[in-house]
């Protein structure tokens, strides 16, 4: 099973790249991200043409990193729900009662997955995310999304969610940004706790992306397999 997921950020191409990159990568990844970038390039429309490769067995990330109350919010992953995307992600700040609440219950009732972020992988998280963190943990402990993002950057942010995670017997995955072109090492996410590592530009960028995934996928073996031996 691969822990890589592929963010699609390459709005420089056309949408027919896009086709034949998730046609070859399909079968070595867990799933594939698609955020504000993507949808200002190539509208409702484009995200229609993607739906069509969905795989329900895979996530399908929209990544709007919401923050809204809840009418909004709902409102906004609606149609996407429609096309079949099924994995949302959303800032944890906004916090629950008329916003998080009823977007989890929504999303629930359709079978669809909330990911809440714990915090950033940029430099600027420090500023206010991260003190943040013992409120935001207030939050997740109430909602319990399906995951949560936590930086690859920082990977002792990841192993601080981890520890959060199993003190509080809540059952998230961890998916964990900030790999490559930002500064973190392929494999050091899953090693610090990490589910999946959300992979961008190292993949998208390179001249031969179904080598570059299997490289990735090797490491994240090896990984497993010391965590194993440990
Ligand atoms: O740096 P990359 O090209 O690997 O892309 C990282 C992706 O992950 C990108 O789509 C961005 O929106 C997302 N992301 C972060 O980079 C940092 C976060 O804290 C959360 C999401």
């Amino acid at each position: 099973m691969s822990r890589i997921i592929v963010a699609l950020d390459r709005v420089d191409k056309p949408i027919d790249w896009y086709k034949e990159f998730i046609t070859k990568t399909q079968e070595y990844v867990a799933g594939y991200k698609l955020g504000l970038p993507f949808l200002i390039r190539y509208g409702i429309k484009g995200f229609e043409e993607i739906s069509k490769y969905i795989n329900r067995e895979k996530l399908w990330i929209i990544d709007f990193k919401l923050a809204d109350i809840s009418h909004i919010m709902i409102k906004t992953v609606e149609p996407f729900i429609e096309m079949g995307y099924n994995t949302f992600i959303a800032h944890s700040f906004i916090g629950r009662q008329g916003s998080l609440k009823e977007l989890k219950e929504y999303l629930t009732e359709k079978g669809s997955k909330l990911v809440l972020i714990y915090t950033m992988s940029h430099p600027g998280a420090i500023d206010i995310l991260d003190k943040t963190i013992p409120l935001v943990e207030e939050v997740i402990a109430n909602i319990r999304p399906w995951g949560l993002v936590a930086p690859a950057t920082r990977p002792e942010m990841i192993e601080r969610a981890r520890e959060f995670l199993h003190k509080n017997m809540i059952e998230s995955k961890i998916l964990s940004p900030g790999i490559g072109f930002q500064g973190g090492k392929p494999g050091t996410a899953i090693q610090y706790g990490a589910d999946y590592e959300i992979i961008g530009r190292l993949i998208t960028y390179s001249d031969d992306p179904v080598a570059e995934i299997k490289e990735i996928n090797d490491i994240h073996s090896r990984v497993m397999r010391n965590e194993k031996n440990r």
